[in-house]
């Protein structure tokens, strides 16, 4: 999830300072002063401290992004503006619970006693029919989330279609595999850790 963050600070060249934090370092002094959760990423600027990704990335983009390169105008495009709100709540809420319980019992669990196939079974199926459906709806014909290029709504999606695709979910879904194969074709994309990495923001 930081990595989203971190995506959209090198889209907009940003000087901010990255931390990469070992998982223990998330979870001691002096970081969970900043992040008592110590979980990642955690956005420092002055006296602001400020958690959850998409949060971040919507206080980045509303400061430094005025010339709307990566997120659209309330004024000048309303409805895609309303549809970067709704990305920004769905993929955290709705959308990250699903993928990361099917990547865990898929993939980390693989083996371990772990492993509950029920809950596998039944948060597929809540993808494949509920989630992957509206995705594919909500895209169209268009190559990205929000219209023709790329924005921060589609950085906002990224770690959930990472999962799905490390565990082979997008395989039999073309148009949502073609548009990770985009997301992930992006530099910014590739810069950033995809890995076990703790990230943290300052500036
Ligand atoms: N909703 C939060 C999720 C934060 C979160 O769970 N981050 C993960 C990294 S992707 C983490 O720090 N995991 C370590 C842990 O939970 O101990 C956000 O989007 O910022």
């Amino acid at each position: 999830m930081a990595s989203k963050a971190i995506q959209v600070v090198l889209e907009l060249r940003l000087p901010v300072n990255i931390a990469v934090l070992r998982y223990k370092e998330m979870k001691e002094s002096p970081f969970l002063k900043i992040n008592p959760h110590g979980t990642v990423p955690a956005f420092v600027h002055g006296d602001l401290i400020l958690l959850e990704s998409s949060a971040i990335i919507s206080y980045l983009l509303h400061n430094y992004d005025r010339r709307h390169e990566l997120h659209p105008s309330p004024t000048l495009e309303p409805t895609a503006w309303a549809k970067s709100l709704q990305w920004a709540h769905y993929a955290p809420a709705t959308f990250y619970l699903k993928a990361a319980l099917v990547y865990v019992h898929k993939h980390e669990f693989n083996g371990t006693t772990q492993q509950d196939s029920r809950v596998l079974e039944s948060n597929s199926e809540m993808l494949l029919k509920q989630v992957f459906p509206f995705i594919e709806r909500e895209i169209g014909d268009n190559n990205y989330m929000l219209g023709p290029s790329f924005s921060a709504t589609d950085a906002i999606l990224s770690w959930e279609f990472m999962l799905l695709n490390h565990v082979g979910l997008l395989k039999e879904r073309p148009k949502l595999q073609a548009y990770f194969d985009r997301l992930s074709s992006r530099p910014s994309f590739k810069a950033v850790c995809f890995s076990s990495c703790g990230l943290a923001l300052s500036q």
